[in-house]
């Protein structure tokens, strides 16, 4: 799915936490000779900014080889450290997968309060304004007050919505969505889930059975399973990442509230230690708060003082 494009002021507002504890001080680097003394504040500005050491460890390691070979020393540390992170982030899909034939299935999973049901219904905007016909599935019967919350959001945004009592069992919910996206032709079903702990086995197996309930129903689903992270919660996410993603299958990552971080570096360590896609971004808690993640553009957000 071409799924929305990135924007590069959205984005250096939403990241402006992460850019004051990054990208103010890398810009008094700029100029600055690359030696041993540059690169270690290089080094100590990544590492708290919860790049994760293996991204840190990968550039500096190949700083200090050159600054030993006598190379590089003409290049600005800005532009080096620019394409490092942009080719370390580099070749992966990242873009919603779309069925052959409609419905897509999306199911959103995740612990509680992670910004599930924000995405949802932050998908389903940016689907609809690319003229998708958009189907919500409130499955999270689970929390009082889980299903009229994403109730209000699809009277808000005007995207239909089936759900069922609270209490119900969220894999009925899920049947008669899936049955009811067929029989509308919508182009996407978007299923909302409960919080759940990887600890907590019957709610992780409840997942499985959603998941299968779709793929009974529709051929090739779901056809994503996003994975909502709260980047605020820094290394938490990436115990959470890798529970889930034994547990289920999960096809990328949504990361939501940057905006709420200074650690936005985060999302490298995603990446090195996951190994899952991250596919899109919440950068506030407006429905139009979502980025795609495009590793240029974010890149270029993160560490480049604004030009005006
Ligand atoms: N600042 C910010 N807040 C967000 C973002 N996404 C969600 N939230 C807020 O996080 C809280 C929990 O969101 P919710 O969608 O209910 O989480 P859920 O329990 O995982 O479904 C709400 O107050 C949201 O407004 C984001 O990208 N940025
Ligand atoms: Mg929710």
């Amino acid at each position: 799915m071409g799924l929305f494009r990135a924007t590069v002021n959205a984005l250096r507002s939403g990241l402006s936490r992460t850019r004051s504890a990054l990208a103010t001080p890398l810009a008094a680097m700029r100029g600055r000779t690359i030696d041993n003394d540059s690169i270690n504040e290089l080094e100590r500005l990544l590492l708290s900014s919860d790049v994760g050491t293996t991204t840190t460890d990968a550039i500096v390691n190949e700083l200090r080889d050159a600054v030993s070979r006598g190379e590089k020393q003409n290049r600005d540390i800005l532009e080096l450290l620019h394409d490092q992170l942009v080719n370390r982030l580099a070749n992966k899909k990242r873009t919603l997968a779309i069925a052959e034939r409609s419905p897509t299935v999306i199911l959103v999973a995740g612990v509680n309060g992670v910004g599930k049901t924000t995405s949802v219904a932050k998908i389903g905007r940016a689907l609809r304004e690319e003229n998708r016909s958009v189907l919500l599935a409130a499955a999270d019967t689970f929390r009082a007050g889980a299903v009229s919350q994403l109730a209000t959001w699809s009277e808000r945004l005007g995207i239909e919505i089936i759900k069922g009592q609270q209490g119900a069992d969220p894999a009925a919910v899920t049947f008669d969505a899936a049955e009811a996206a067929i029989a509308r032709s919508a182009d996407v079903l978007l299923i909302d889930t409960a919080g759940r702990l990887h600890t907590q086995e019957p709610l992780m197996r409840q997942l499985e059975k959603i998941k299968q309930v779709t793929s009974k129903k529709v051929d090739g689903a779901p056809h994503e399973v996003l994975l909502v992270l709260d980047a605020t919660q820094g290394q938490n996410t990436l115990v959470q990442a890798k529970r889930f993603s034994e547990a289920i299958d999960v096809t990328g990552i949504f990361l939501a509230k940057l905006d709420g971080t200074a650690r936005g570096g985060i999302v490298f360590a995603i990446e090195d230690e996951i190994g899952i896609p991250v596919k899109l971004i919440g950068i506030g808690e407006r429905p139009e708060d979502v980025e795609p993640f495009d590793p240029e553009v974010f890149v270029d957000a993160l560490i480049n003082e604004a030009v005006s």
